[in-house]
């Protein structure tokens, strides 16, 4: 979010997206440890190949919503953000996204894999944003905010959220799941029509703070290591893990920032969608209010 200002600016994009995908390159496996052991540790600028993920088969994730500017051109550049299938009316992105953007300036289209696909997944407007009222430009914490969708998302599956106070799901060194359509090189921007994603691990609270001082532990987690990060493009997208024995995927973040994207020493920083703190406070506006009654939270 840092960032963010900038990507507004980019002809391209409101907000910036990105995962940086891909493991360094190709040859390395993406999502298996392996990949890191593989990777040099002060990789040359020419191999270094940034931010490590893999493209994804259509339908493999269809709680994914990338976030459009309305107009005519071709989705893949009217892109600027990610989001989530939170309940068939609502879907989940990060604040910075849209906060200064008006419901009528939207799109949302959820389970769509390759953005320059008109027909693939299913294309919203916006009837309301509402962003989380502790969120406060230019700060960093509760980065979270919700579209209201015009009718509803039908024959598909919603995101799980962990059970809120419960941190099991962010244990360090746990494997977890970034998926976007934002930058997959740091060096030379490239944005990727096809949805990609990287596996990375959950990094502890004491080194993320260590790395950002605005980082509050009560509404954040942190997940990266060198060369496997999200970036621009990819903010408001889901950080997620597959638990063992059950159905879909449990969303633990959201992309908010980072300093710059891959580096090491600089993991990337998500809203906790766990913390207890984050939705008490969503109450304290009455659309917030409405909403978590809506979502029965
Ligand atoms: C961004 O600018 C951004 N490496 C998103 C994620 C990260 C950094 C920047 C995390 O949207």
């Amino acid at each position: 979010m840092r960032h963010s200002s900038a990507h507004r600016t980019a002809p391209r994009r409101i907000a910036s997206v990105a995962i940086a995908a891909g493991a360094v390159l190709g040859l390395v496996g993406t999502s298996t440890g392996a990949a890191d052991a593989a990777t040099p540790a002060h990789p040359s600028r020419a191999d270094r190949p940034v931010i490590g993920g893999s493209e994804k088969p259509v339908g493999s994730y269809p709680f994914m919503a990338a976030l459009l500017s309305k107009g005519r051109g071709n989705p893949h550049d009217r892109q600027f953000c990610g989001g989530s299938l939170l309940d068939s009316n609502v879907v989940m992105t990060a604040a910075h996204c849209v906060v200064d953007v008006q419901p009528k300036e939207l799109e949302t289209v959820v389970g769509r894999t390759v953005l320059s696909k008109k027909n693939q997944g299913q294309l919203r407007n916006v009837l309301d944003v509402v962003v989380h009222p502790r969120y406060a430009r230019g700060q960093e914490a509760y980065d979270v905010a919700f579209l209201l969708l015009d009718k509803p998302v039908t024959g598909t599956a919603p995101v799980n959220l962990p059970t809120a106070g419960t941190d099991a799901l962010i244990r360090p060194g746990a494997k977890a799941t970034v998926i976007g359509w934002g930058n997959t090189d740091t060096e030379i921007p490239d944005y990727p029509d096809r949805l990609r994603a990287v596996d990375v691990p959950i990094v502890s609270h004491i080194e993320c703070k260590a790395s950002y001082p605005g980082y509050d532990k009560k509404v954040n987690v942190c997940a990266g290591v060198e060369g496997k990060d999200s970036c621009q493009g990819d903010s408001g997208g889901p950080l997620f893990r597959k638990l063992p024995g059950r159905r879909g995927v449990y969303q633990i973040g959201i992309v908010s920032y980072g300093d710059g994207c891959a580096a090491q020493g600089a993991p990337g920083v998500y809203t906790y969608t766990g913390s207890a703190k984050l939705w008490d406070t969503l109450g304290e506006s009455a659309k917030g209010k409405k909403l978590k009654r809506l979502l029965g939270r």
